[in-house]
């Protein structure tokens, strides 16, 4: 039960935005999690900053039309929900799927804002994207797509408004096309609009492995609390894009075994730990999907089409694909088998049926806004970089990333405490993240 004037407001959010289940399953989490703040601070939600963090600053829609390789004209739609910029300019990636609506986009921009400001770097949240379907694209015809979504976002981003990055779907490839668009149409050579960008053109080391490296890093932080490690632990890891591919290699580098990577199709299981060099040839370089990772491993590794990755018994769970991928019964399965910790590399993958068998089980949870914000941490320290003019070294950048991960997840689990729920990384994570967006909202008076 919710004190009832949050309540209220809640209520009043969901009337307002009807028919978008993931931006209501986002906000009641947050809801649900602010309730031991509102009991020690009612003036936040008073001030109508709830109300406010709720709404977007500015939603934009556009018609996205391009020409495929047959002549034939497809018409897409575009989103970029610029969230809230308290803290600094909209900051998010761009999903390009073919399930990509407003609601998906809203719930993404929504717990951006507070994962943005866990990371203790000057951005606000945003996010956007396509129903664009990249599978099965050619190259030009994803070019084409990408230059005329630019064609209509270009006007409304910017080194100091709005910078966006990848996510689903939006890759090196992608950003490439886009920044080559936003240069063409803006002509000035405004590096710092865009991050995720390739190396020789203002990008940052460390940013394509920064979220699986952070899913990664942030586990092995919730171990150590429990006095282990990754060391000779098995991880059963779901997806195999950009987060799965360098969570797996992390877990590897810190000792751990992961054994498994699966895409829309099925899983694959590699009981001596994942190949990552065959995995990263089939998915990076060919776009293949993961049945060929098992036809390749020469009897080694097989791929399961039914059931659940997370049927796969291991010590540490980084599910890495997308929204509510992790059902209440996987999660039962999960626990049944004995994980100990579970960090969400991808945003909002498990159901809040899952959470909550993974809290009264006392399994170690990471939420995806605390787990995955390595990605946009380093996000911004591109942005730092392209405003010195500057390239830092692999191993420095790799540091501050890492010392970003323990840093939120220390400040998850101090303000767990402060707020009697010891070891909620759920409810440390949402009310740190929220409470320095709140506290300059205040500063700004109502705008
Ligand atoms: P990629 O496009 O590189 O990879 C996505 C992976 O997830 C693919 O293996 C894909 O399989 C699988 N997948 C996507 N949708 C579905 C679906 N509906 N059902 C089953 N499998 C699916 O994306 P990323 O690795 O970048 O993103 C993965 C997750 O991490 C997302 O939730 C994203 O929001 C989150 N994230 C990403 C960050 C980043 O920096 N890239 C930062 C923080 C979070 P298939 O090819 O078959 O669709
Ligand atoms: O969900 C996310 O944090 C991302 N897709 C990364 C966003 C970014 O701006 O790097």
């Amino acid at each position: 039960m919710l004190d009832p004037a949050l309540q209220k407001t809640l209520d009043a959010v969901l009337a307002r935005n009807p028919g978008e289940p993931e931006f209501h399953q986002a906000a009641r989490e947050v809801f649900d999690s602010l309730a031991v703040v509102q009991e020690r601070h009612p003036e936040y939600n008073d001030l109508g900053i709830l109300a406010r963090l709720c709404e977007p600053e500015r939603q934009i829609i556009f018609r996205v039309p391009w020409v495929d390789d047959r002549g034939q004209v497809q018409v897409n739609r575009g989103f970029r929900v610029e969230y809230n910029s308290a803290l600094g300019p909209y900051k998010g990636g761009l999903r390009f799927h073919r399930s990509v609506n407003l609601s998906i986009v809203k719930f993404l921009g929504f717990e951006q804002i507070f994962k943005n400001s866990l990371t203790g770097l000057p951005i606000g949240g945003g996010k956007g994207g396509s129903d664009f379907d990249p599978h099965g694209k050619s190259d030009g015809e994803v070019m084409r797509f990408c230059q005329s979504f630019m064609s209509e976002l270009y006007r409304h981003i910017g080194e100091y408004r709005d910078v966006p990055a990848g996510d689903i779907g939006v890759g090196a490839r992608e950003i490439g096309y886009l920044f080559g668009q936003y240069k063409r149409l803006s002509n000035q050579y405004e590096a710092g609009v865009l991050t995720g960008k390739g190396l020789d053109w203002g990008g940052s080391l460390v940013r394509t492995e920064a979220t699986g490296y952070g899913a990664a890093i942030f586990a092995e932080e919730m171990l150590k609390v429990r006095d282990t490690s990754f060391d000779g632990r098995r991880a059963v890891v779901s997806g195999s894009g950009n987060v799965a591919i360098y969570a797996i290699q992390k877990i590897q580098q810190l000792g751990g075994i992961a054994i498994t990577a699966s895409d829309s199709s099925g899983y694959v299981v590699d009981e001596d730990g994942i190949d990552l060099e065959l995995l990263k040839q089939i998915k990076e370089v060919e776009r293949g999907r993961i049945a060929e990772y098992a036809e390749r491993r020469g009897g080694r590794a097989r791929f399961v089409s039914e059931g659940s990755v997370w049927d796969v018994p291991a010590d540490v769970a980084l599910p890495c694909a997308t929204q509510n991928e992790l059902h209440a019964r996987d999660a039962k399965k999960l626990v049944e088998n004995g994980v100990i910790a579970v960090s969400e590399g991808a945003n909002m993958p498990s159901t809040p049926e899952a959470v909550e068998i993974f809290q009264a089980a006392g399994v170690a949870f990471g939420p995806g806004k605390a787990a995955n914000a390595g990605g946009v941490a380093t996000s911004a320290l591109e942005m730092q970089q392209n405003a010195a003019r500057d390239a830092w070294s692999f191993e420095y950048t790799e540091g501050r990333l890492t010392e970003i991960m323990r840093g939120i997840h220390q400040n998850a689990l101090e303000t767990a405490d402060e707020f009697g729920r010891p070891g909620n990384y759920v409810i440390g994570a949402n009310v740190a993240g929220f409470r320095k967006v709140a506290d300059a909202m205040i500063a700004f008076g109502v705008i």
